[in-house]
């Protein structure tokens, strides 16, 4: 078994897809070892996203994430959790993402993607470090 990080963004919050989005990972059989509604401090978003520093859309990406509510998360599942949860989210542009992902059958903006997902397992280690620091697997 492997683990893996998400946030579910602002936008989900606000439009209220937390179920929605949550079931489509339980049915898949993907477990929940910690879900939280959290608001977010900038710092922790920049930490966060520090791979994005200085690109064009940093600042509103900071300012995105920080607007109201999210809900953090940690999903387990087997060894490929992580590209799982990622084929599931869709592309990060949602109008170019396939239908039958998150994005693609709820989104259509390329900032307001309605989700994050670690991209490798060590993203996945350090996102939940950050968020989860008193998380240890069982
Ligand atoms: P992903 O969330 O699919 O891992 P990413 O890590 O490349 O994508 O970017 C992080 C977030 O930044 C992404 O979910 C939305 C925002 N973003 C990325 N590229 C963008 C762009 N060209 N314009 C606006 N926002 C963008
Ligand atoms: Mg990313």
């Amino acid at each position: 078994m492997a683990t893996t990080f998400i946030i579910l963004k602002p936008d989900a919050v606000e439009r209220g897809l937390i179920g929605e989005i949550t079931t489509r990972f339980e049915r898949r059989g993907l477990r929940f070892l910690a879900f939280e509604l959290r608001q977010l401090e900038a710092s922790l978003v920049q930490q966060h996203y520090a791979e994005h520093r200085g690109k064009p859309f940093y600042d509103d990406l900071v300012a995105f994430l920080t607007r109201g509510p999210v809900v953090v998360g940690i999903i387990e599942g087997p060894a490929q959790v992580v590209e799982m949860v990622r084929t599931m989210m869709g592309a990060t542009d949602s109008a170019k993402a396939a239908p039958g992902t998150i994005r693609g059958d709820l989104a259509m903006l390329v900032d307001e993607n309605l989700i994050h997902g670690s991209d490798s397992p060590a993203s996945a280690e350090r996102e939940i470090g950050l968020f989860f620091p008193e998380f240890r697997p069982v």
